[in-house]
């Protein structure tokens, strides 16, 4: 009978195994990015493909476009809401028309450090934030990395905001980089991504801000000669799937995706953080003048742009502000 028991329990095992294996179907995944595939977002989109292909017997198959291919995160982000694309990995930023709580992550000196933002990221706030989006019709499989922010410009040495005075700086589509930016002297405008090399190369603009791995894979270098280390944001990026695709997977594909943009996730913030070190030398390597802010300085903008809280608390919501808050001070032990 134990042989019985063994042979019958093997058959329903692999009859299990069958099952969901033919609950997977052949699917060619598009996901798209506005960076080049040599960002930190590279890694992370080949590690999770490998691990779809892998969980799914090569059925599950990711195609990614770099470089705003398929057109800028907004118009990447509509595409996957109309189900005309499968996924897009996206500032958070530039979507803040279509949900306006994500203005959260805009907000200026919000996060002190990457093990910060990993902990409200990817956990109960982070839950709280991806909960909303299915409304609007795009579900978050994991929060990557886009980094702290920094500005670079062509005109000159930035160590104080008074010496913003003046610049044009390009922010992302988003009124509260535009009323930080501002609040700070600058003259702000927004541009999508795509659009700020050439914009800087024809001095349309004098500046812009961005993490240094993206300073550093997009070139900025070429037509930005000074470099200021503010990190007066830190930017996720969302990895967003198109909901009225999604609800067409099946729950073993589901679970695949899922898992495995976790995996990605932590493919491409390592090597991100790996990075960041090594863009700041190349950036100092390929002729940028690099500034640090002194502390009085950043505590000075700190609190200049405190107001841009107040201001946009009503947008943003006043429950959500408060809720990153509360998780940001436990996590500070106050
Ligand atoms: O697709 C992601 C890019 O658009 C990313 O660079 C967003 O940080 C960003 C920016 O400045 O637009």
């Amino acid at each position: 009978t134990t042989r019985l028991l063994s042979l019958v329990a093997g058959v329903a095992l692999a009859a299990f195994a069958g099952s969901a294996q033919a609950q997977i179907k052949e699917r060619n995944i598009r996901v798209s990015n506005g960076i080049n595939e040599d960002h930190p977002v590279g890694n992370g989109v080949a590690k999770m493909k490998a691990c779809m292909a892998e969980k799914s017997g090569g059925k599950l198959k990711l195609q990614a476009f770099w470089g705003g291919a398929l057109g800028g995160d907004l118009q990447a982000t509509q595409a996957l809401r109309a189900g005309t694309q499968e996924m897009v990995i996206t500032s958070s930023s530039p979507l803040v028309g279509i949900m306006p709580e994500l203005g959260v992550f805009d907000l200026p000196f919000l996060f002190t450090d990457e093990k910060e933002a990993d902990a409200v990221l990817d956990g109960a706030f982070g839950k709280y934030i991806a909960d909303k989006l299915p409304g609007f019709g795009v579900v978050n499989l994991a929060y990557w990395e886009n980094g702290f922010r920094n500005l670079t410009n062509s005109k000159r040495a930035v160590t104080k905001a008074e010496e913003m005075t003046g610049l044009k700086v390009r922010v992302m589509q988003n009124n509260i980089f535009l009323d930080s930016f501002k609040t700070m002297g600058a003259n702000a405008t927004p541009m999508a991504f795509g659009e700020v090399f050439a914009a800087l190369e024809t001095h349309a603009i004098d500046g812009q801000e961005n993490p240094l791995v993206t300073i550093d894979t997009s070139k900025l270098y070429e037509v930005q000669k000074y470099l200021t280390l503010t990190r007066h944001a830190y930017t996720p990026f969302l990895v967003l799937y198109s909901k009225k695709l999604w609800d067409q997977l099946s729950a073993e594909e589901q679970t695949i995706l899922g898992d495995c943009a976790i995996v990605g996730r932590d493919e491409e913030r390592k090597v991100s953080r790996e990075l960041n070190d090594k863009s700041l030398a190349n950036l100092k390597a390929k002729g940028m003048q690099v500034s640090q802010v002194g502390a009085d300085e950043l505590a000075k903008m700190r609190d200049s742009t405190q107001a841009v809280y107040q201001r946009h608390q009503a947008t943003i919501g006043k429950d959500t502000i408060e809720r990153i808050q509360a998780d940001l001070a436990k996590l500070r032990g106050k």
